[in-house]
């Protein structure tokens, strides 16, 4: 029978003085196939940046693959046994082919010391302190290349959007080891075309943004919502400004240097990363990369290396673009709205063309073939296109706008065709309920199938016959529309369509489809400048000319070419008062009144958008 537990004699083992938690606790390394190091890298003037660097076990001469970031460091909280699974589908492949993968944050995010400014302009006038993200960059690298004993000195940089910008300005001084990069939809111009504004209209979809980077150092609240319909919400609110007031954004540094700058002045053109790496080229291999359907950074890769090509500076800078939304390049791009690849174009571009692109700078492996000045997927014939140069020889070529909603080579007769654009039934850009939240919708929105809306009284149609021989473009539209309004203000939306076949054989939800090749949004106050705005002369004839997003597209036999223009895009963009106010963010109710638009064709102007047609190709000529 069992002793009674009193009459039992104690040992020592037995009795609970102590914490059960070890003052220090060292988990086993041995399992692990590498190591992780957590180090805090001081910076030149003392801040000190947190950084992961995981080395696969027994490395001896790997590259490094650095990425900064605002968005944790640290993602990979979880451990698993092998480095490949514990990066993630993002970094999986560089393991695979032997790297060291470094992590940092940003200084004042998440576990860096130091004071946070969003996209931290360069020193200068906009930075008055000693350090910016080049300096950062420059120091993180010296540190990695005396301390990583493990590594072969080199680097390489990549990272994508916010990322992306930290890659830019690590190129403004870079570090001698830094020997390649590539800036993937990098945030170069949040006014023009990246992700604040598109020139001059607010991008609403970042006020939750703010709200994610600049309320706390780690992740932000979700701002709350009286509903699911983004579209009435922002409706309600009636503009940005009262938005972001009610929600508590007057205590947010960065909305409130924005809001307080809704024109292209010395705050913007400043931080303009184009200029800067025009101005301080570097000689650093740099691969400029963008999807062509990118829904936040549209702009900034494509227009950095034009800026360099100006300059007769693009010698080691590629252009690559993508058949890809924001950032698809990292992960599974099979399929893009209702395209469907042949296979997986990132994973495949990343084996075949980004990888070796680094391992010849960093691991001197000669590629099979080397890269190409300028790499463009077409997506109309499903492969990628190499350039020698970029735009291929094309001639702009205006597509003029005709009567009875045609669309031709020809200039067309005199005549109009007007609409009423109202603020209270704004253009949706998704039709509603819609949030901007719903990720798999807005990945897709610049794909999404335009007929619902060619039915909508407030967006005009213009269409060419039935095409009986293929018009193939390369390089950017630019839409030239002479218009004149009842208001004093007003927004010029423009987007230049593949209209499908009634019937496609090959993927019936694919008959009459109404696809967006690109498209844009102007805010008309801007045509003369966009330092300073001007009222719009109400009735009178004026001239919006923008350039549209880069295509590499065939048109093909028994397709229509379709331009569509329209005065709003909401709620992603901000809706204009159609009277012209000195900051739009706080027009009042009174100041939103509808107006009349009647687009020109002919005498007064004669509309048109401008294609970059390959000569051959001029087939409605
Ligand atoms: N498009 C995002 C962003 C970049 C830069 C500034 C603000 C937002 C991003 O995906 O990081």
């Amino acid at each position: 029978a069992a002793t009674s537990a009193a009459a039992q004699k104690l040992d020592p083992s037995m009795i609970q003085n102590g914490s059960d938690i070890p003052a220090k606790w060292q988990a086993p390394e041995a399992g692990y196939d590498y190591e992780k190091r957590v180090v805090e890298i001081p910076m030149r003037d003392g801040v000190k940046l947190h950084t992961v660097i995981f080395i696969p076990k027994g490395a001896s001469n790997l590259p490094m693959l650095l990425e900064r970031t605002p968005y944790d460091a640290d993602r990979a909280k979880v451990r698993k046994l092998n480095l490949r699974d514990t990066v993630g589908a993002l970094d999986r492949e560089w393991v695979d082919d032997g790297y060291i993968i470094v992590f940092q944050d940003i200084r004042g995010k998440y576990g860096s010391e130091g004071k946070y400014v969003m996209t931290r302009p360069p020193i200068g006038p906009l930075n008055p302190s000693k350090t910016d993200d080049t300096t950062d960059a420059y120091d993180t690298i010296d540190w990695l290349v005396k301390n990583i004993k493990e590594s072969n000195q080199r680097v390489g940089m990549i990272g994508s959007s916010y990322d992306g910008w930290t890659v830019t300005m690590a190129l403004l001084g870079p570090h001698p080891a830094l020997k390649v990069a590539a800036p993937e939809s990098p945030m170069i111009d949040g006014w023009m075309g990246d992700d604040w504004f598109h020139y001059g209209a607010f991008r609403q979809v970042n006020l939750d943004y703010f709200a994610g980077q600049t309320t706390k150092t780690g992740k932000g609240d979700d701002v709350p919502r009286p509903g699911t319909d983004d579209y009435q919400t922002f409706l309600e609110a009636g503009t940005a400004g009262n938005w972001a007031k009610r929600h508590g954004f007057d205590q947010l540094g960065f909305w409130n240097r924005l809001s307080a700058h809704p024109a292209y002045d010395a705050f913007w053109q400043l931080q303009a990363l184009d200029k800067h790496v025009v101005a301080k080229p570097s000689k650093v291999p740099t691969m400029w990369l963008q999807g062509l359907w990118d829904q936040e950074d549209m702009y900034g890769a494509v227009m950095t290396w034009e800026a360099l090509k100006a300059k007769g500076l693009t010698g080691n800078n590629h252009l690559v673009m993508g058949p890809w939304y924001h950032s698809q390049v990292n992960g599974n791009a099979e399929r893009l709205g209702p395209f469907k690849w042949k296979g997986d174009t990132a994973a495949d571009f990343r084996r075949n063309v980004l990888i070796p692109f680094f391992n010849t700078y960093l691991k001197d492996q000669k590629p099979a073939e080397p890269l190409p000045p300028v790499l463009i997927y077409n997506a109309a014939e499903n492969h990628w296109d190499k350039f020698a140069d970029w735009p291929g020889t094309t001639q702009l070529t205006p597509l003029y706008l005709q009567a009875n909603s045609g669309l031709a080579f020809q200039p067309a007769a005199a005549g109009e065709d007007s609409y009423v654009s109202d603020p209270a039934k704004p253009v949706p850009f998704l039709a509603p309920p819609l949030e901007f939240g719903d990720r798999s919708r807005w990945t897709t929105w610049l794909l999404q199938d335009q007929r619902a809306l060619s039915t909508r009284t407030d967006v005009l149609s213009y269409k060419t016959p039935v095409l009986t021989s293929p018009v193939t473009l390369q390089g950017a539209p630019i839409a030239d529309i002479f218009a004149k309004t009842s208001g004093t203000d007003g927004d010029f939306v423009v987007k230049l369509i593949d209209v499908f076949p009634p019937f496609v054989a090959e993927q019936p939800e694919m008959g009459g489809y109404e696809l967006p090749i690109s498209l844009d949004i102007f805010r008309g106050r801007y045509r003369q400048s966009f330092e300073h705005p001007t009222a719009i002369p109400a009735g009178e004839v004026q001239e919006y000319k923008f350039r549209l997003p880069t295509v590499n597209y065939v048109f093909k036999p028994g397709h229509r070419i379709m331009v569509q223009i329209q005065s709003s895009l909401f709620p992603l963009y901000d809706r204009n008062p159609q009277t012209f106010v000195p900051n739009i963010f706080f027009a009042k109710p009174e100041d939103f009144q509808k107006a009349t638009i009647s687009v020109q064709r002919g005498t007064a102007g004669a509309s048109s958008v401008l294609l970059p047609v390959v000569p051959a190709s001029t087939a409605l000529k």
